[in-house]
Formats: structure tokens, sequence, C-alpha cells
């Protein structure tokens, strides 16, 4: 509650500030270069005069980021259960880089403080570079001790509190229930580099596009929505895609979702009646999304869907005959790490515009984590060659055309 006045006293110093012609710049208070969350729902920031507090709801934690020019800084250490400082902006880091969004950090241009990683799958081909210079470390997950020479260390989830160090910092866009809420968390680390501004520009940049585009989706419905099935094949069981995120780009793309109420949970392929329903259910959809997971996505082809489906009579498959059957692994490194879990978490608008490419085909837009399996579209694979930036800058959101 403290720390909230502080915020509204600042935002308003800063306001009387700017109303009276003063220089904002010139006050001791760093108005202006705040982040406001808005669309998010598992993190809140507040700020102070030479602190920050970020809560972060998946881990239950109070992040105190104080700036290092401060006698706070010198003096002030934090590690509880509940609480964490760290001194900002980050001079150095390190990443648990297994399915990392590194993506978030590339476009604040953060990169150059990145210090160590624990993987090599990883999908971004500037990361990999700067790798192959020598500029950042492996590091070996079973010594967690060597996490500690960073001044943060972030982790994906929040699932091994036990095994977690002081300087440990959950940074996990993905547990949010939709694309933008997602894409927000570039304000979480913003907070700890002192890029608010930045964050600010890059998230309305995506907001906006992505907004445009569902409206211009939203122009595209005839007089039905095209009904689209996400599925994935485990165990030798369909089922359809119950995540959040999933089910609101299909909405925003103008399609409509499987039914929840013939959403059965799985579909057994080895028991008749389950292979039945199933059969009569894909009877009645236009596009079909296989989310199926494979440890060989590059020869993953129509056949292998077929197969997993088991359904011998295809000839009431609209998804076939208008060609309509996706994978969203087209993009992925030749070590296999898929973009879908990197870039595709930060910039959302262009999962967007693919998916209203496949819905509303219009034959001059490439989609670029989609891939069409009854064309036998290929994948596209990249490496560290394909960097196209210096390493050290920072990248720019791709804006998609949009009237
Ligand atoms: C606030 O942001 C502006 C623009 O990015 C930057 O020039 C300035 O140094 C920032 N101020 C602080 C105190 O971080
Ligand atoms: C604080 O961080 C800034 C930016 O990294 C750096 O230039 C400066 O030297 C640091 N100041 C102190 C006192 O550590
Ligand atoms: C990582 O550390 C474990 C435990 O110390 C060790 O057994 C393993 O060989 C190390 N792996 C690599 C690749 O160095
Ligand atoms: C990271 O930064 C801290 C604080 O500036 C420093 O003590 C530490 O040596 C740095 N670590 C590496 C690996 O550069
Ligand atoms: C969508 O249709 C509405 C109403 O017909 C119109 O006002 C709006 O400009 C259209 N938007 C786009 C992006 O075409
Ligand atoms: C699917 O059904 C078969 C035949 O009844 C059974 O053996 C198998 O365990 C079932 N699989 C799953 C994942 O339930
Ligand atoms: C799918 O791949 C298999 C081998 O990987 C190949 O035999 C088959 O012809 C391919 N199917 C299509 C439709 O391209
Ligand atoms: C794509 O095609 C549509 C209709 O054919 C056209 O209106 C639009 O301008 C084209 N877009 C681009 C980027 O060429
Ligand atoms: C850092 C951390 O806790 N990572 C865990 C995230 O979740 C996966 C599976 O759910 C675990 O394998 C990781 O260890």
């Amino acid at each position: 509650m403290l720390l909230y006045t502080v915020v509204l006293l600042s935002t308003l110093g800063g306001l009387l500030l700017l109303g009276g012609g003063g220089s904002v710049e010139a006050s001791a208070v760093k108005v202006g270069n705040i982040s406001k969350v808005e669309d998010a729902t598992y993190f809140h920031i507040y700020y102070g005069n030479t602190f920050k507090v970020i809560k972060n709801g998946f881990d239950g934690k109070s992040y105190l980021l104080i700036q290092n020019n401060t006698k706070m800084a010198a003096k002030t250490k934090y590690c509880t259960s509940r609480i964490k400082s760290f001194v900002i902006p980050l001079s150095n880091y390190s990443l648990d880089a297994n399915y990392f969004p590194v993506s978030f950090f590339e476009l604040l241009g953060l990169l150059p403080n990145m210090k160590g990683i624990t993987t090599e799958m990883v999908a971004s081909p500037c990361l990999l570079k700067l790798y192959n210079e020598g500029q950042i470390q492996m590091l070996n997950k079973s010594e967690p001790q060597q996490f500690s020479q960073y001044t943060a260390h972030f982790v994906p989830n929040n699932t091994n509190q036990q095994t977690q160090s002081c300087n440990f910092v959950t940074f996990v866009p993905v547990g949010e229930q939709d694309p933008l809420q997602r894409a927000e968390w570039i304000k979480y680390l913003g907070v700890f580099a002192n890029m608010e501004v930045r964050a600010n520009e890059i998230y309305d940049a995506i907001k906006n596009n992505y907004m445009c585009l569902v409206n211009s989706a939203a122009n595209k419905t005839k007089k039905f929505k095209p009904i689209v099935a996400w599925m994935e094949f485990i165990d030798d069981s369909w089922s359809f895609t119950e995540e959040p995120y999933k089910l609101k780009y299909i909405e925003d793309a103008g399609g409509e979702n499987i039914d929840a109420s013939i959403n059965k949970v799985t579909y057994n392929i080895s028991i008749n009646d389950d292979l039945e329903q199933l059969h009569a259910i894909l009877c009645t959809v236009d596009v079909v999304i296989d989310g199926t997971f494979t440890p060989d996505p590059i020869s993953y082809n129509a056949t292998s869907f077929l197969q997993n489906l088991n359904v011998e009579d295809q000839s009431c498959f609209g998804f076939l005959s208008y060609q309509s059957l996706w994978r969203h692994d087209k993009r992925l490194t030749t070590n296999l790490a898929l973009d879908w879990y990197d870039g595709a978490v930060s910039q959302p608008q262009l999962v967007l515009a693919d998916l209203i490419e496949v819905l509303f085909p219009s034959g001059n837009y490439t989609t670029t984590y989609f891939r069409n399996l009854v064309k036998d579209e290929p994948t596209t694979n990249f490496g560290p060659e394909n960097c196209d930036r210096d390493s050290l800058t920072a990248m720019e959101p791709t804006i998609v055309a949009c009237t």
C-alpha cells in the first residue's frame, strides 16, 4: 500500500513538472521511466525513488530492485522465502535456457550482459553466434554453484523452489492466459535493466499491431467462422487443446474452436467408440493444427498425421480437401529448438498474422511459424549464421502490414 502511494505521488509530481514547463530530467524522481502493467495478471510493478519492486504471482516473491548508485545498494541484501534483492541495472546474468524465450532479452538489447547458458538448444541465431564466439559460457545444470557468479540467473518456472539460490529470478511469460499478456512480460525484464521506456515502446507497437490484425480478421469472417481443431497425439490418444492462449489466438484470428461440450478429453485410437467419435468430430472441422510433439519435426508430414489418426475413410475431411492441415513447428534450429517457445511468445502479432492467413488464405503472405502439411511445406532451419544484425544491438519487433 505504501509503495503504491509512492507511485501515485511521483506520477503526479511528473505531471506538475511538465505542466509548469520544467524539466523532468532535472527532477530527483525518475519520472517517466516507469512501466505500467496493462494486461498481464501475474506480475505487478511498484516504484520508489531509488528502488522498484516487482511482485511475481507465479513464485509468490517480491523482487526488490535497488539502483546501483544509491547507499541502499551497498547496505541492503535480502534473500528470504518471500523477498529477494538485486542491484540494478544488472551487470551480468545467466539463463536456464531450455525452452526459454530469449527473444525478450534481444528486443531490449540485453544480450551483451548475458554471460552464461545451460544448453545450446536455443532458438536464437544471435545468441548462438555469441556463444560460438566465446562470449557466453556453457553452464552445467547439475552444478548449480556455477550460477552464483552472476548477478542474476533467470529460470523459466518455479517448480523447484528448494533448489533456488538468492540470485534466481523466475521469468514466466508462458504462464499467462492470453497472447498479449505473455508479450507484456517484456516490461518485467525492462525493470531489471532500467529500460522501461524501450519495453513500453515495444509492447505498445506489438499490441497496436496485434489489435489491428484482430480487427482486420473480424472483417474477413463471412457468414460462418471457420472451425479449428488444434489437437495433439500422446500415448495413443488424441486430445483437443485446452490451453487458453491457443484458444484465444483462434478467436482473435476470426476462427471458432471446437465446442467445449464435444471437446471430450481424450480419444484413444485403439478403442473403436473413441475413434468413431473422433472421426465424426473431424468431419465438421475446417482447419486442423497438429501440435503433436515429435523428436523429429523435420520429417513429420501429412502421412505421419494420418498414421496417428488411424481413420481409414478420410472422404469427409474438409481440412484435407481444402488443404488446411498445419503444424506450428516451421521455425527451428538445426539442433531442434523450436522458435514457437521463443520468438512466438514475445511477438504474438506474428502468430496471429499466420493464423489469419491459415483461416483466410490470401496466398500472398508467407507464414513464420505455421507450415502446411498437405502442401508438404518444409521446416525452416536456422543456426548462428542466420544472425542478421550485430548481436550486441537490440532486435526490432516485426510489424505486420495491417490496414
Ligand atoms: C529514462 O529514459 C530515457 C530514454 O530512454 C533515458 O535517456 C534516461 O537516461 C532514462 N533515465 C533514467 C534515470 O534511467
Ligand atoms: C551503475 O550501472 C551503470 C550502467 O550499467 C554503470 O554505468 C555505472 O557505472 C554503475 N554505477 C555504479 C556505482 O556501480
Ligand atoms: C555436469 O556435472 C555433473 C555432476 O557434477 C557431471 O557428472 C557431468 O559430467 C557434467 N556434465 C558436463 C557436460 O560437463
Ligand atoms: C557479474 O557482476 C558482478 C557485480 O558487478 C561481479 O562481481 C561478477 O564478477 C560478475 N560476474 C561475471 C561472471 O562477470
Ligand atoms: C471493419 O469493418 C468496420 C465496419 O464495417 C469498419 O468500420 C472498419 O474500418 C473495418 N476495419 C478494417 C481493418 O477493415
Ligand atoms: C488405449 O486403449 C488400449 C486398448 O483398450 C489400451 O490398451 C491402452 O492402454 C489405452 N491407452 C491409453 C493411453 O489409455
Ligand atoms: C512423409 O515422409 C515419409 C518418410 O519420411 C515419406 O515416405 C512419405 O512419402 C511422406 N509423405 C508425404 C505426403 O510427403
Ligand atoms: C494480398 O492480396 C490481397 C488480395 O489479393 C491484396 O488486397 C493485398 O494488397 C495483398 N497484400 C500484399 C502484401 O501484397
Ligand atoms: C528451473 C526449473 O524449475 N525448471 C523446471 C521447469 O519445469 C520442467 C518440467 O515441468 C522441469 O523439468 C524443470 O526442471
